[in-house]
């Protein structure tokens, strides 16, 4: 049972204020905290402000959850759902909720003495998964090259990511690890040292204004450190923040298709562009993962529209944007029925609560879409990979 609830307002990694919480049940004691997004989708949940999200919890969250017994997670949302009362989480904060929702998860694991991701699995409603013991280790999508909203001046599109051509955390990560070293040295050898600056995910944000370049320097670093058949590319380009037009969007994926090993395409186009990411699909091989991300947002009723117009072929799980944990877990079980690949991802402010590798791993996510494997809360989750992979037998 629920006998202690405490919340106060803690930093995120880019110095704003978000939101920790803390829930005890006699000598049991879980904490969580939620990140906040830069490039935010128009159809997320609502969040509040930090000071606003404490109240709303002390007030009106609090004195709902005393009391309740652990390891109900579908009735403790629902609850939460019910005290906030609005489609779009806007009257207590879409964070306000998911810091509780999750900081009950884990407070329910460790009553079951459960780690968390399995915790998470017992309740994943998809069949195949939730009668696996292990899972295969998720696909890593590691940042190497920002620009955007998360690097202004750099290039315009927001993420250049690799994807290792492995099967194992620990060798994804000591590819990732290497090659973002090799990175770091070109870019100093060829726009002097101080090019090598950090954007807000911790990856090189090079001042260069030709989108494919971060392409380009990625392979060559990959050159020079052996590394050049070890990975797949991969690239958020955040359209919503992105001038060009679909046409000259198209050219460019086309262009980045033709001489890089492009294997990941997040958010193409604008979130109400449905139909121009069909006609990408649709002319794409198979091999070519279409991701939607503010296009749907975690939330079931853009998913089926993304599913009606056959949009995409993969999808981006951010609890965040949806409010619980419950209803994060219904968005996997859609996107599964529908065929597609699911990843998991940490959005541009972080804290370094670590709840998202526990995800990946519940859920047995095809993908975990994580910062540079630099700055303290992008180690976080990468470190947590890397202990749940430990544990595997
Ligand atoms: C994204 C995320 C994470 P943000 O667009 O995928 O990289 O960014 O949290 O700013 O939406
Ligand atoms: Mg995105």
């Amino acid at each position: 049972m629920i006998d202690q609830f405490t919340t106060r307002p803690i930093l995120n990694s880019r110095g704003e204020w978000t939101i920790e919480v803390t829930l005890r049940s006699g000598e049991l004691t879980a904490i969580a905290s939620v990140p906040q997004g830069e490039s935010r989708g128009a159809y997320e949940a609502v969040s509040v402000s930090a000071d606003q999200a404490v109240k709303n919890i002390l007030e009106i969250i609090a004195p709902v959850m005393v009391g309740q017994k652990l390891g109900d997670q579908n009735s403790l949302d629902n609850k939460l759902k019910e005290s906030d009362g609005t489609a779009t989480k806007e009257r207590l904060g879409g964070n306000a909720l998911l810091v509780v929702s999750m900081v009950y998860a884990r407070l329910s694991a460790r009553a079951e003495n459960l780690p968390l991701w399995q915790y998470l699995r017992h309740l994943s409603t998809t069949p195949s998964v939730k009668d696996a013991q292990h899972s295969v280790s998720p696909r890593l999508l590691s940042l190497m090259i920002e620009g955007g909203l998360h690097a202004p001046g750099a290039s315009p599109f927001q993420e250049y990511l690799v994807l290792p051509r492995t099967t194992t955390i620990i060798e994804s990560v000591n590819i990732v690890t290497k090659l973002y070293s090799a990175l770091r040295q070109l870019i100093s050898d060829r726009f002097g040292p101080g090019a090598t600056h950090l954007g807000d995910e911790g990856a090189f944000a090079p001042l260069i204004a030709d989108p494919l370049a971060p392409m380009s320097l990625i392979m060559e670093a990959a050159r020079v450190a052996g590394l050049d058949d070890k990975f797949d590319l991969g690239l958020d380009a955040a359209a919503d923040n992105v001038f060009l037009s679909p046409e000259e969007l198209n050219t460019f994926y086309d262009q980045a298709r033709a001489n890089y090993p492009l294997c990941y395409l997040e958010d193409p186009f604008k979130e109400n562009e449905l139909d121009n990411f069909a006609s990408l699909l649709a002319k794409s091989n198979k091999e070519l993962m279409i991701a939607g991300d503010d296009l749907t947002v975690t939330n079931v009723e853009r998913i089926k529209l993304a599913q009606a117009k056959g949009s995409i072929n993969a999808m981006i799980i951010k609890p965040n944007q949806i409010g619980t944990v419950t209803e994060t877990l219904e968005a996997v079980k859609l996107a599964r029925e529908y065929g597609w690949k699911v990843i998991v991802s940490h959005r541009g402010q972080e804290t370094n609560d670590d709840f998202i590798a526990d995800l990946a791993w519940g859920i047995g996510a095809d993908g975990i879409k994580l910062g540079a494997p630099a700055r303290g809360e992008r180690v976080a989750k990468y470190n947590r990979l890397l202990e749940i992979e430990a544990t595997q037998v």
